[in-house]
């Protein structure tokens, strides 16, 4: 207080009048410090912290779906469950969450006394949960199947919720489950069963975690040409590792599956894809020393910083060989990250836009509240429409999931799900970079600010249309996927929607929807028709625009399949109506314009690096 007065009040000397006149000038600056005017003026411009609640409870799409979707017995225990997991995350988790990104993880490399630890320090939220993870079974009850096919489904559930928590712990927990899904679909082989039982346990001191170590220097998408790991047989079956793995997520995993090549006799090793092989390898022995392991240093990210990712050399590190088929095993492995990639991202999604959403219920700006702007309005509603298309795709995938694991699954569905995959994973990563930004406009100058928690969402959100194969990656994964079903994907995929397409016409306010799916369908059938069945330069060109097709008319049948159920609410018809009101056939509309020609490709070339 004494410091913010000025010389001229604390210590005046003067006459008997200019004293008067001193006191009363004295008495106002006093009055004014006690309340100074710019204070007065601005006191009700403090901004309000948006605060959500349950995020189970406050979720109406996810619960309307898990009332529609899921046998009432299996619906009665999940909601219990799910409504006691809604109350942990929101009053332990994300406390937890946000220490995790307070405090990211430190690599010693040496101890005090000059020797080489290679230490990856986690902070005790960090390693808080991944016991939760156990306890809540994030994992184990996709393995357990509980509820039979709706296992899957009901762990998707949980771990959507989780994800926007977690800290970036829904990291380790992809690679976790996909890891256990590739055992898995392998029998669970003697040797690797209790590595399964642990990467599937329900209790935390027994539960692990793994990787995925996949990328090396010269490869992160050509994974067949870029992997230079050898991997030497010993006498007694196993082999060890020599190599450098370039980005390794979540380094202070349990164990990991990684990729070499083995080497003959003579030293050689088989090149391309089809010299790669799958390892299962423990990180760290019993007593927690590296398995020849050096690590060379932590990554220094734009986001999940949270989370350890490493380079890593090793120098003959013991593994056991998984499988001869590499790239093919892993690729099992990579469809469960993927689609952890989709709940992260409809999760990324959902959280911006419930923020912004509560925000818009707090915050005053020329005279009313922000949800009382229409075009304020205008924008969070986009934001839902894209969130609602993309949680729907979610449930879609991991519905035809559950039937897969439990070979429930025709094999139209198994068609469907294997062309589902790479659309999903491709098209929201793309929607929640965009829906990260756009929801963090609408806090304005708050939204850019870190300690609002804001920035963390989208720097975290914009890795999802990186790792796991980019958009283009996944775009050429969507061709390999018609080429290697001989074009069968694309029947399933058209019969699918032509069924949901039937059930929404018997809603009289979806007409216009069902109307432009329809001629959307039919442009794609006609692209595809003058396309031809061999890969060319066109479908080349084409990918990335065919996949947002099939993603865009995919993701409008499960939402007018959703607004046409009974019960269905005018909500679920108008998401469904804006969605189908965008351009659904972009591939149509380029082909149309030449776009995917040789001629296109060298203006591409001198658009991008200039030409006479
Ligand atoms: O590790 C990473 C970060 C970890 C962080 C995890 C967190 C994620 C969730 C977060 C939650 C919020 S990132 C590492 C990411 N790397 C990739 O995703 C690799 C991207 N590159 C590709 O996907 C490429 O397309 C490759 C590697 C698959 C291309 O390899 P090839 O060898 O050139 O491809 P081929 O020859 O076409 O395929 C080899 C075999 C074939 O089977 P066979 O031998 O039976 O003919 C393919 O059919 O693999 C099969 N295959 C597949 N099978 C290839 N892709 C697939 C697939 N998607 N599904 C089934």
């Amino acid at each position: 207080w004494d410091r913010c007065q000025t010389p001229s009040v604390k210590g005046i000397s003067a006459t008997t009048g200019q004293e008067q006149q001193v006191s009363a000038q004295e008495k106002q600056v006093l009055e004014d410090l006690e309340m100074p005017l710019a204070r007065r003026q601005t006191e009700t411009l403090f901004q309000e912290q948006p605060k959500t609640g349950n995020p189970y409870l406050e979720d109406t799409l996810l619960r309307s779906y898990l009332k529609t979707h899921l046998p009432p017995k299996v619906l009665e225990e999940v909601d219990q469950d799910l409504e006691r997991f809604g109350t942990r995350l929101l009053t332990k988790i994300q406390p937890l969450g946000w220490e995790c990104e307070l405090n990211p993880p430190v690599f010693r490399q040496y101890d005090a006394w000059g020797q080489r630890v290679d230490r990856i320090d986690t902070c005790s939220a960090w390693r808080r949960m991944k016991e939760i993870s156990a306890e809540e079974g994030l994992i184990a009850e996709a393995y357990e199947r509980r509820y039979s096919n709706w296992s899957r489904l009901y762990q998707a559930v949980k771990l959507y919720l989780f994800s926007s928590s977690s800290g970036g712990f829904n990291c380790p927990l992809a690679m976790t489950d996909g890891a256990a899904r590739v055992i898995e679909s392998l029998g669970i082989p003697g040797s690797l069963k209790d590595a399964f039982d642990h990467l599937t346990s329900r209790d935390p001191k027994k539960f692990w975690t793994s990787g995925q170590w996949m990328t090396e220097r010269r490869g992160g998408s050509d994974v067949a040409n870029g992997t230079e790991t050898v991997a030497r047989r010993q006498p007694d079956g196993t082999y060890r590792l020599y190599g450098f793995k370039w980005f390794t997520s979540a380094a202070d995993s349990d164990v990991t599956l990684t990729l070499a090549r083995i080497a003959d006799a003579e030293g050689q090793c088989p090149q391309g894809s089809k010299g790669l092989s799958l390892f299962f390898l423990r990180v760290r022995d019993e007593e927690g020393k590296l398995n020849n392991i050096q690590v060379q240093r932590l990554k220094d990210k734009l986001g999940t910083r949270q989370m350890a990712t490493a380079e890593l050399w090793l120098q003959g590190a013991r593994a056991e060989l998984v499988e001869g088929r590499g790239v093919a095993s892993i690729s099992n492995m990579l469809n469960i990250t993927r689609i952890h990639n989709v709940i992260g991202a409809v999760a990324a999604m959902r959280r911006m836009i419930s923020l912004s959403r509560e925000y818009a219920c707090r915050r005053v700006a020329f005279g009313k509240l922000l949800k009382d702007h229409p075009l304020h309005m205008q924008t969070i509603a986009r934001m839902e429409v894209q969130v609602r298309g993309a949680f729907l795709l979610l449930m879609e995938i991991v519905r035809l999931l559950g039937l897969a694991e439990t070979n429930l699954a025709s094999e139209q569905d198994q068609l469907l799900l294997r062309l589902l995959i790479p659309v999903a994973k491709l098209y929201t990563g793309k929607q929640a970079s965009a829906v990260a930004v756009e929801a963090m406009e609408s806090f304005g100058g708050q939204g850019y600010m870190e300690d609002t928690g804001l920035p963390v969402i989208l720097r975290d959100t914009l890795v999802l249309s990186i790792w796991e194969g980019t958009t283009n990656i996944l775009s050429l994964d969507v061709l390999r996927s018609l080429a290697k079903s001989q074009g069968q994907v694309m029947a399933v995929f058209l019969s699918t929607v032509q069924k949901k397409l039937e059930v929404a016409l018997g809603t009289a306010e979806l007409a216009p929807a069902v109307q432009r799916t329809r001629a959307a369908l039919g442009s794609l059938t006609q692209f595809l028709q003058k396309a031809g069945p061999e890969p060319t330069m066109t479908m080349e060109l084409a990918a990335r625009d065919f996949s947002y097709s099939l993603a865009r008319i995919y993701t409008g049948a499960l939402l007018m399949e959703h607004a046409a159920r009974p019960g269905a609410s005018s909500t679920d018809t108008c998401a469904a109506l804006r969605w189908c009101h965008q351009e659904l056939c972009p591939v149509a509309t380029e082909s149309g314009f030449g776009s995917y020609g040789a001629g296109a490709a060298l203006q591409d070339s001198s658009l991008v690096y200039g030409g006479s």
